[in-house]
């Protein structure tokens, strides 16, 4: 072997980031955020106007902004072809043979489709779509596991402009056939199942339920063969993918649509039982999720970026999809669990495909932290250079923790803060630029005017709580609730007059103008007449060295209004103690305050939560105030927990 193919070997043991990674940021300092901020909040419609050129139109718009609040239309007159931006304007370079998706099954099958690839790809599904009826504006179901396929048939749906819909692989029948129904979908893209912890997720047996319990609009099922389970085909509804995809060509071309065509709907719950029907179009939702990913995730040729959602979340919608493929980068998908079949799995990902930007949610974080850093210290995760985190707060102590084991002290994080409702991120550090501090979003994007409001609609000074809004449209935005334009003008446009938005989050903002996201508006408790963040109580337990993961909700009181009450799970070497629940209350007490204490504190083994990852605190509630669980748990991780919750509880 020669010297040089040596040394060759031995650089790729130990990472060598490629020069590109240490160029600069496309914003250098907080002085120039600050700056391109300010001109983009005094005129939204330049900054917006010129993410927006950077895409690819049929058409140009005539208007940045039509706005009769609450109703939105972005570049206004423009036409363009979401998928066209997202795969055909990579075609013409050296990105056409660069990896578009790089993807792992949970059994560890390892596939690759370049911008050619994945183009062709999408180019065939839309013919299969379009030769089993789907037309301009028919809403389409997708309810698959984390494969390339799930993409592609997201892309073929935009690239017919027919609507899609994903319905998250966890999910149950029942939500199925409501949100098909709600929508009123004609197709369903399936598979024969999934893989999730080494077992099958049986998809299409419970797509076949869903259509025997109703969704009588769905006339076509297409079944990808993933794990090979045998199925039940249906004749003349049921057709497998990999049948009508020889049927058809690899030629489609990409239709110029109306900036304002709907581009997917996505349900997310509300306040009530009936999820909403989240619609976001697609001349604005681009422009979001492209600007966004492209400020904020920095992506550069030489990145691998994995974002851990799954395609069933906006998150897998906006920084799995569009954005990052808008922005030609290479993505990473993983299928299956990060503890299957070992602990380590996430980390073996990062060394094996030298990850460079990891975008993960802090209930993840919480459980590496809990299964321990031997797992993590095993593989080498110096690729690493920039670390994401979404969906909920992340306490101080989970940021330190993915800020040092992680991010070996060198990458910075970017705390993402945005909703289903929002398309895009709207709070964010900007890496290279502007500060970042354990447990705040920090500073709002470009063109995003968030503040933060009393109950009269005056702005907060520093560090008053309020209410989370948004004062100015954005380009991603949601444009209504699917069929209930009434819920959408209550839920987020009703609480403040003149066109502020109501995120529904509770925050504050320190000195220094960061944002501090407190949780749910509903998620907050009144004590004795002090209003009290369940996060707050929650950041306070977990800052314990015994706990993990905390959950706090309210139970009806007589004399304090609501008592608190602590759902803990502790790490692995603690145990469950009356001593040890002394001690719990005695430190949120001595963190936030005597108010905070604790009523009750109840050891867990672990939390109800949805598969994103957020805690169901409408169960734990019911939980506290003794009723039976009702309602829709359909999104519920593992049904067990409650189970085991209501009998300790009894117990007491
Ligand atoms: C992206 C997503 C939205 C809700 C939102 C918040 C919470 C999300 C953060 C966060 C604090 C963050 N969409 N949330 N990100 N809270 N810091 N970085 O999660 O529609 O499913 O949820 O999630 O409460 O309102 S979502």
């Amino acid at each position: 072997m020669s010297k040089n193919i040596e040394s060759h070997l031995v650089e790729e043991r130990t990472f060598q980031p490629p020069a590109e990674f240490s160029k600069e940021a496309r914003v250098k300092s907080l002085a120039a955020y600050r700056k391109k901020y300010a001109a983009s909040i005094a005129d939204p419609a330049a900054f917006w106007g010129a993410e927006a050129a950077e895409l690819s139109w049929q058409k140009p718009w005539d208007t940045v902004l039509e706005w009769k609040p609450p109703f939105a239309k972005w570049f206004v007159g423009g036409k363009l072809n979401v998928s066209e931006n997202c795969l055909d304007r990579h075609l013409t370079g050296a990105r056409r043979n660069k990896a578009a998706i790089i993807w792992e099954g949970e059994p560890g099958e390892k596939r690759t489709l370049t911008y050619q690839q994945l183009h062709r790809e999408v180019c065939r599904f839309a013919n299969v779509l379009k030769a089993n009826g789907v037309k301009t504006k028919d809403r389409v179901i997708i309810y698959m596991p984390l494969v390339p396929e799930a993409a592609i048939a997201m892309l073929a749906c935009a690239r017919l402009g027919a609507v899609h819909s994903v319905v998250f692989g966890g999910f149950s029948s029942e939500s199925i056939r409501d949100r098909a129904e709600d929508c009123e979908a004609t197709v369903v893209v399936t598979a024969d199942g999934g893989y999730r912890r080494g077992k099958v997720v049986p998809l299409k047996e419970n797509v076949d339920a869903a259509l025997a319990a109703g969704a009588d609009s769905i006339k076509r099922v297409i079944v990808l063969k993933r794990t090979g389970s045998p199925v039940t085909m249906q004749p003349g509804r049921d057709v497998y993918w990999h049948d009508e995809i020889e049927k058809v060509s690899a030629v489609s071309p990409a239709k110029g649509f109306d900036s304002e065509h709907p581009l997917f709907i996505l349900y997310t719950s509300g306040s009530t039982g009936k999820p909403k029907g989240i619609l976001h179009t697609s001349g604005g939702y681009l422009t979001g999720t492209y600007s966004t990913s492209k400020y904020i995730f920095d992506l550069r040729d030489s990145d691998v970026y994995w974002c851990t959602a799954d395609v069933g979340w906006i998150t897998g919608h906006s920084y799995l999809v569009y954005g990052p493929l808008s922005n030609g980068a290479t993505v990473l998908m993983y299928e299956g669990a990060p503890d299957w079949p070992e602990k380590d799995r996430f980390w073996k990902i990062i060394e094996e495909y030298h990850v460079t930007i990891l975008y993960t949610a802090p209930t993840a974080i919480r459980a590496f932290i809990k299964w321990g850093d031997q797992h993590v210290k095993k593989h080498d995760l110096s690729s690493l250079r920039l670390l994401g985190s979404v969906g909920e707060p992340i306490n101080p102590e989970a940021w330190m923790w993915y800020h040092k084991v992680i991010g070996g002290e060198r990458c910075p994080i970017v705390d993402t803060w945005w909703q289903t409702e929002t398309g895009a991120i709207m709070i964010s550090p900007l890496p290279g630029a502007t500060p970042t501090k354990p447990g705040t979003a920090t500073l709002p994007f470009f063109g995003i005017d968030a503040a933060i409001l009393d109950e009269t609609g005056k702005e907060c000074g520093p560090n008053e709580g309020g209410k989370l809004v948004i004062r100015q449209p954005w380009p991603s935005m949601l444009r209504s609730i699917w069929g209930d334009k009434a819920r959408y003008k209550d839920t987020y446009w009703k609480e403040y007059a003149g066109g502020i938005y109501l995120a529904g989050d509770g925050a504050r903002r320190d000195k220094e103008g960061n944002f501090w996201i407190v949780g749910r508006l509903d998620d907050v408790l009144n004590v004795s007449g002090h209003r009290l963040g369940t996060a707050e109580v929650e950041g306070a337990l977990v800052s314990h060295e015994t706990v993990a993961e905390a959950a706090v909700v309210g139970r009806p009181d007589e004399i304090k209004g609501q008592a608190v009450v602590a759902f803990v799970t502790l790490k692995s070497g603690y145990a469950a103690s009356e001593a040890l629940n002394k001690e719990l209350k005695g430190h949120v007490a001595k963190i936030i305050g005597a108010i905070a204490r604790p009523d009750d504190i109840r050891f867990t083994a672990a939390l109800p939560k949805t598969r994103s990852g957020k805690i169901m605190r409408r169960l734990l509630k019911e939980i506290c105030a003794g009723g039976v669980v009702k309602g829709d748990t359909t999104t519920l991780e593992d049904f067990s927990v409650v189970a085991s919750l209501q009998q300790s509880g009894n117990e007491d």
